[in-house]
């Protein structure tokens, strides 16, 4: 579903030609020859050989196998959609970029979003840092932003990358663990690199389990240069800030959806586009001036450090909003090739070492990815602007080049294509001067503050789900001078954090701490501060048998939807349920099908018959249960609140009328304030402070 109010799509139009569509065709061979049979082979006699006569047999096995091509080396699990940005605050003033300058144009983009370390089949859920990357369509040329979900890196300069890969990576003896970093290569990594001290604090935080790609913020990371009509330089760092706010999912949760729905996230993401709920992020920046380059307590080309939003403010410019879904996976999302070094005029690199080496790496890997160098035609990749150069031939050349000349200077094709011109890229002039050396610079010499400054905004619940995290994954390690050395890092981050990890894990605690705690936060950090006022695109699951309140359904359903969120009715077998003033209410699932872990909240509604079916139902008890220990907001009316209790939740109000607390809301009759208690507490996403409880499930 294409959203309607867009007008024009130059990328769209282009791809038009490429969409090939099965409706009133007739099977042909790849030569377009008809075929009259595609279930029997040629075979001599009815039980004699297969013969080499029959060409349609051995294109469609050859083609078969061949049908697959490497997987990504890292982001290897992903998922992708169509949309447009828009910009609303001119950046003329720092850069030269068109579609950063003029707040008329409306740039076409394609996005993916991925996990890191699984295999494209891996589950979505897993702990893992996100991949976010942007491919904007501009009129200049092609400008990919390729970023990740957390602002920082594991480490610093590229030539760690594939020591660090390797250490995350499933272990070569046995391939295990998949999709996880909870293993000993990588916090043996870890507690002899410190530099990822920083990035391990986010990966362990639940930044690393979003509960939507479309409730996710995104970073570029690297600190960029823009360049303006004067040549100016400006530093920058590029922000995506997600309108629906910044949302995770409960750790127990992730590993439970691993198993009931792996497509968790891509699923919701394609939901979400083909509902008309489209997801929209800001694009924000922060700038910093050169002269200011040095005037921070960090290296701003270290890609271990974020600028806290407190020091430089975060300007919201322009809006990414998704609203088209790919036609054909494998042609799109997995043929896109995002490469860092794809920038348009304006928009220049710095000499950040994680950056350098990520500048040679993307256009090698679609090399080997997608066979050769003729992979920037394949049309989702295909740049809107026009494509004008000498280079030819090779594996897959799509287009048909005219003209006697494929070289720079000729006079046979009058000297065209014509170099230069007003547009051409210009590379930043800047003035390089250094001796040959292998040395980190002193200025990125400190891996904790940060790290620390991480562990001080955070809240209280976020903080206690960081040390369950670590307490897991070191949990996992079988080495023990893995765990030690973890925890002797974590206390150069925090004493008592890594007393806290210590404690969980069989490791002697720290003594003493390694430095003092420096004590300043980043309010900007924590996600207790990253919520938003929508529910829309949640989803609320409503528990019924026969005999259920059907007037209290439709009318706390009406509500939500009013709110934008998504209802289901989920019963013990699919169809519909009596109600208890003799309709009937449709069931939008069986209860088997699905778990509370696919959800954001419940309501059981009254109706005494339905309530006393649902109370012997183990499934119906541990999804209120569960979706309690998840600290999802529950919704219960009348004979529903007794569902409660039976589920082993204590302590929930029986008084009259709509009570509100951490998240329960109960009410007597499904007045209007029950339905805005619900919607309220559905706002807050999840009750964390809840977790203290002892509700089995
Ligand atoms: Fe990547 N990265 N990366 N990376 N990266 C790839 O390119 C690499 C880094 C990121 O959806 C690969 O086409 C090196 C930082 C995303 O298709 C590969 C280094 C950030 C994606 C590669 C880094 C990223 C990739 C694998 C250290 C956040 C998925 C397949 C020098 C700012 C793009 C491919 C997509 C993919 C190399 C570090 C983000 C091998 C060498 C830092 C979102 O080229």
């Amino acid at each position: 579903m294409v959203n309607p109010a867009r007008r024009e799509d130059p990328k769209q139009e282009q791809l038009e030609s490429r969409r090939v569509s099965p409706r009133d065709a007739r099977l042909t061979t790849d030569q377009g020859i008809r075929v009259d049979d595609t279930d029997n082979s040629l075979s001599a006699g009815e039980r004699g050989p297969s013969l080499m006569d029959d060409f349609h047999l051995r294109e469609k096995i050859t083609h078969f196998d061949h049908e697959r091509i490497p997987e990504r080396v890292v982001h290897a699990r992903g998922a992708g959609a169509y949309g447009h940005f828009r910009l609303h605050e001119s950046l003329a003033e720092y850069t030269t970029a068109e579609f950063l300058c003029d707040t008329s144009l409306t740039t076409p983009v394609f996005v993916r979003f991925s996990t890191v370390a699984g295999s494209r089949g891996s589950a979505d859920t897993v702990r893992d840092v996100r991949g976010f990357a942007t491919k904007f369509y501009t009129r200049q040329g092609n400008f990919d932003l390729v970023g990740n979900n957390m602002p920082v890196f594991f480490i610093q300069d590229g030539i760690k990358f594939p020591d660090f890969v390797h250490a995350v990576k499933p272990e070569p003896p046995n391939e295990i663990p998949q999709a996880s970093s909870a293993h000993d290569t990588l916090w043996d990594f870890v507690q002899l690199q410190p530099e990822t001290m920083h990035m391990m604090m986010w990966l362990m935080s639940d930044r690393a389990l979003p509960r939507s790609y479309a409730m996710m913020q995104g970073f570029g990371v690297h600190t960029f240069r823009f360049v303006n009509a004067e040549g100016r330089a400006t530093f920058v760092k590029f922000h995506w800030k997600p309108r629906l706010g910044t949302h995770s999912l409960a750790w127990d949760e992730t590993q439970k959806i691993a198993g009931k729905d792996p497509d968790f996230n891509r699923r919701d993401l394609w939901d979400r586009i083909g509902d008309g709920d489209f997801p929209e992020y800001d694009l924000c920046v922060q700038l910093v001036p050169v002269e200011d380059e040095h005037r921070f307590d960090f290296d701003l080309l270290d890609p271990t450090k974020l600028i806290p939003e407190e020091d430089v403010p975060v300007r919201r410019v322009g809006t990414l909003t998704l609203d088209r879904n790919p036609d054909n996976f494998f042609a799109e999302t997995e043929q896109v090739a995002f490469h860092l070094a794809n920038v348009v005029p304006g928009i220049d690199f710095t000499d950040d070492p994680l950056l350098q080496a990520r500048l040679f790496s993307y256009l090698d890997t679609q090399l080997i990815r997608l066979g050769g160098p003729n992979f920037p035609q394949i049309p989702v990749n295909r740049p809107v602007a026009d494509v004008h150069n000498h280079h030819r031939d090779g594996y897959h050349q799509m287009d048909v080049h005219q003209g006697q000349a494929s070289y720079h200077k000729n006079s046979l094709s009058g000297g065209c294509p014509v170099v230069g011109g007003e547009g051409s890229y210009t590379h930043f002039p800047e003035r390089v001067d250094g001796a040959k050396i292998r040395k980190r610079s002193a200025s990125f010499a400190d891996h904790y503050s940060q790290a620390t400054l991480f562990w001080n905004s955070m809240s209280d619940w976020e903080k206690g789900h960081i040390v369950g995290a670590f307490r897991f994954e070191l949990g996992k390690c079988d080495h023990k001078h893995v765990r030690e050395g973890v925890v002797e890092q974590l206390n150069h981050v925090d004493h008592d954090l890594a007393v806290q990890v210590a404690d969980g894990v069989g490791v002697e605690p720290p003594q003493a701490p390694a430095g003092a705690n420096h004590g300043r936060t980043s309010p900007a950090l924590s996600q207790e501060n990253l919520g938003s006022d929508s529910v829309q695109g949640r989803k609320v699951a409503i528990l019924a048998a026969d005999g259920v309140d059907s007037a209290a359904v439709a009318a706390v359903g009406d509500a939500l939807k009013d709110a934008g969120a998504i209802c289901e009715v989920l019963a013990a077998k699919d169809g519909f349920v009596q109600a208890a003033n003799g309709g009937r209410v449709e069931v939008t699932r069986a209860m088997s099908t699905v778990a509370s872990v696919l959800y954001d909240a419940v309501l059981v509604p009254g109706g005494e018959r339905s309530v006393e079916t649902l109370a012997e139902d183990g499934d119906a008890l541990h999804f209120v249960a569960e979706a309690f220990v998840h600290c999802k907001p529950i919704g219960a009316l009348d004979a529903g609140i007794d569902l409660l209790g039976r589920a082993g939740i204590t302590g929930v109000s029986s008084a009259e009328g709509t009570v509100s607390e951490g998240g329960v809301v109960t009410g007597t009759g499904p007045g209007g304030d029950f339905s805005a208690a619900l919607i309220d507490a559905m706002k807050a996403h999840r009750h964390w402070r809840r977790q203290k409880s002892h509700v089995p499930a």
